[in-house]
């Protein structure tokens, strides 16, 4: 599937929020730093203080000298974090993929989206946050981060620029490699000292001669150069998914006794259940793993029609797949295996099944008497052992 990632980068961010808490501040040349009286550097400066060449980063002392009429403002942290946690939330409303990035950055993914389409979305986040806070932003859009990453820097501020692929060394290719993203003041060093300035150059040179240079690293800059970067968008709320969420148990005597190894297989879809319910995941696919006194081990998977994180459909799809494979053999081993996982804060399914919120309920309760009482403080008769 083709995918498109758009990079939002506020403008001036800190200090339009400030200008917008104080309308007097609007089209003024506002620097936000630490203590204007101290010895602070500037976080950041409105575009028009940006026109006296103020920058961030740069003392105050120094900031002050290139604009004397400029207002220094000592930053309110707790006030760009809230803003910027409300602007995350509307973006969500366009995707679930939304990675932040910085407090003012995020990444956002969309797959088959064509170009003229990407070009609306674009104006369409832009307008919204335009309308919803008063702000403004650059969008990037482009095949994967990298691109779109340096492609929302083109046009600044209010931009919007979509970069195709393979239009990237066209756009950046006169560019200095210390414009690349990731590329500090070291590499550029060592880069310049190669006599390797330009985007196009560091893009020329075999991957594998930049291997031999930098290591690992190498790659990254010839990657880099060229604009390509397979990294995914993280949404932040998904995190890192685990693939799956599975327990398995050794029974305490090989047996072929089916209501002990079903007992168990209970237990552990109760396991399973109650962890994604604690992580917040539900699964399509169930698994069932099944170890013979000889050690022959089989794993056996069933897809389920609506995704669940409930004990008892986890358990009727694992006993199916137990029952189906089970031929009477002494067995060492079950396990079993939630998979497909997906956020549930994705679904909403309170609404569509109340047979599902009868049981959501039951399963709610019993998970908060074992939060509070342990594990063992009540069992379903099944799974009391023999
Ligand atoms: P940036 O996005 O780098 O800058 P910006 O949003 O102010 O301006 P631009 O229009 O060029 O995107 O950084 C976001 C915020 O992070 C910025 O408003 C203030 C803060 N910041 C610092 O505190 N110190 C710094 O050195 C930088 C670069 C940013
Ligand atoms: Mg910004």
């Amino acid at each position: 599937m083709k995918r498109l990632i758009f990079h939002i980068d506020m403008d001036a961010f800190f200090s339009s929020i400030e200008q917008l808490s104080n309308p007097g501040l609007k089209g003024k040349p506002v620097i936000v730093c630490g203590d204007p009286e101290g010895r602070s550097v500037v976080s950041t400066a409105s575009y028009e203080a940006r026109k006296f060449g103020v920058k961030s980063g740069m003392p105050v002392v120094k900031a002050k000298k290139f604009c004397p009429g400029g207002i220094f403002i000592e930053g309110n942290p707790k006030k760009y974090v809230y803003t910027s946690i409300q602007i995350l939330n509307t973006l969500r409303e366009f995707t679930s993929f939304v990675e932040p990035f910085s407090v003012d950055e995020a990444f956002l993914e969309f797959l088959n989206l064509d170009y003229d389409k990407a070009l609306d979305l674009g104006k369409s986040i832009k307008n919204r946050i335009k309308q919803q806070y008063q702000l403004t932003c650059s969008i990037g859009i482009g095949p994967n981060k990298i691109v779109a990453k340096m492609a929302s820097d083109v046009e600044k501020p209010d931009g919007l620029t979509l970069i195709k692929p393979g239009e990237f060394l066209k756009i950046f290719g006169e560019k200095d490699v210390g414009d690349l993203w990731g590329i500090g003041p070291k590499t550029k060093e060592k880069l310049y000292s190669l006599g390797i300035r330009k985007v196009k150059e560091l893009a020329s040179i075999p991957e594998d001669e930049l291997i031999r240079i930098f290591g690992a690293y190498g790659s990254y800059l010839w990657m880099t150069a060229n604009g390509i970067d397979e990294s995914p968008v993280i949404p932040y709320f998904v995190g890192i998914d685990p693939k799956s969420i599975g327990h398995e148990y050794t029974l305490p005597r090989d047996t072929s006794d089916k209501r002990i190894i079903l007992s168990s297989l209970l237990r552990l879809c109760e396991q399973v259940g109650r962890r994604m319910r604690k992580e917040g995941y539900l699964c399509d696919t169930i698994m069932v793993k099944i170890r013979n006194s000889d050690f022959k081990t089989i794993t056996r998977q069933k897809k389920i029609a609506l995704p669940t994180d409930l004990d008892e459909i986890i358990y009727k799809v694992g006993k199916l797949l137990f029952l189906e494979n089970f031929k009477g053999e002494k067995i060492r081993l079950v396990g079993v295996s939630a998979k497909g996982l997906v956020k549930k804060s994705e679904f909403d399914f309170d609404s569509i099944f109340s047979e599902a919120n009868r049981q959501k309920s039951f399963v709610e309760i019993i998970d908060s008497i074992r939060n509070r009482f342990g594990e063992d403080s009540i069992r379903r008769c099944g799974s009391i052992r023999f």
